[in-house]
């Protein structure tokens, strides 16, 4: 067990001066965690971070104003700093989920939240709907104690309409996955301007979580860093 009392809320209580959460965990069986802790011994455990609608994104924005400008990611790089820096607080070992070979960060979520995709393939929550990410992950070699997580509420099974397979030009995402190269040709060319400017149109349809809609400079920075990285 992670020893000292109240450690997890210290956590989230650390996270949430950047405007990150806690986003759940969980104990891994026995041999299961795919990685490491903080010390090279297997993890135990695994806390996920995240966010909420935009909340990070005026302490990112103000971070990323002391940086050069050329930093590749800069998202990536803040995220990995702070939660880099909580980690170490915490004797946690943290991890992102651009680190590879991709760790499995929807599995776990799944699982630390009881959530499910939605037909786009990102996770639906009942109350942030697709209006959620995840920044990172603190593996730890010790158990914690947590609640189990139970199933939430999945949106998404009483939407009889979903908008947001009906609103993508190219039709790019289907029951058959994610067509990311027609979705990127698309973001790229003469007409992808309003998927540029004000992020993915299908994400943007759904009519849940409204209220956490990242706003147009975010979901902008977002399509671009796709657009920059996709191939
Ligand atoms: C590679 C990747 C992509 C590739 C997908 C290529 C492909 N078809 O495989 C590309 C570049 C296309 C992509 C795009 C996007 N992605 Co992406 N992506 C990832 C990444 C880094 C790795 C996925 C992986 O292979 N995991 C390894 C396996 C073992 O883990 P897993 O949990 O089992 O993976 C599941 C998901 O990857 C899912 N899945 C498979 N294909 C796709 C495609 C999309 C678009 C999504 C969302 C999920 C998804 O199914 C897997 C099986 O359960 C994850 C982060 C991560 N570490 O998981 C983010 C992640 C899945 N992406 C995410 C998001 C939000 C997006 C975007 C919607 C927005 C964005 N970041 O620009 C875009 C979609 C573009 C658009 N039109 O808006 C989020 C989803 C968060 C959530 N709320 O659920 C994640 C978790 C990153 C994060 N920081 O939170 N992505």
């Amino acid at each position: 067990m992670i020893a000292r009392a109240g450690s997890v809320d210290s956590i989230a209580a650390a996270l949430l001066a950047n405007g990150l959460i806690l986003r759940g965990g969980f104990n891994f069986a026995p041999g299961e965690a795919p990685t490491t802790g903080a010390t090279g011994g297997p993890a135990r455990s695994v806390l996920l971070v995240g966010q909420a609608g935009a909340a990070p994104w005026p302490h990112f924005l103000r971070w990323r104003e002391r940086q050069p400008q050329t930093i590749a990611n800069p998202l990536d790089s803040w995220s990995r700093q702070v939660i880099g820096d909580v980690a170490q607080a915490f004797g946690a070992r943290a991890v992102s989920p651009s680190d590879k070979p991709y760790l499995p960060f929807q599995q776990w979520a799944m699982r630390a939240e009881g959530l499910k995709q939605s037909p786009l393939g990102i996770l639906m929550h009942p109350q942030y709907g697709l209006w959620h990410a995840y920044r990172g992950a603190l593996l730890f070699e010790e158990e914690i104690a947590l609640p189990e997580a139970r199933e939430a509420i999945h949106l998404c099974d009483a939407c009889v309409e979903k908008p947001c397979l009906k609103s993508c030009p190219v039709d790019a995402y289907s029951r058959e996955g994610f067509a990311y190269q027609s979705c990127l040709a698309h973001v790229r060319g003469a007409n992808g301007g309003p998927c540029r400017d004000g992020g993915c149109l299908d994400r943007n349809a759904c009519p849940y979580g409204t209220a956490y809609r990242y706003p147009p400079e975010g979901q902008a920075f977002h399509m671009a860093s796709f657009s920059r990285a996709a191939n």
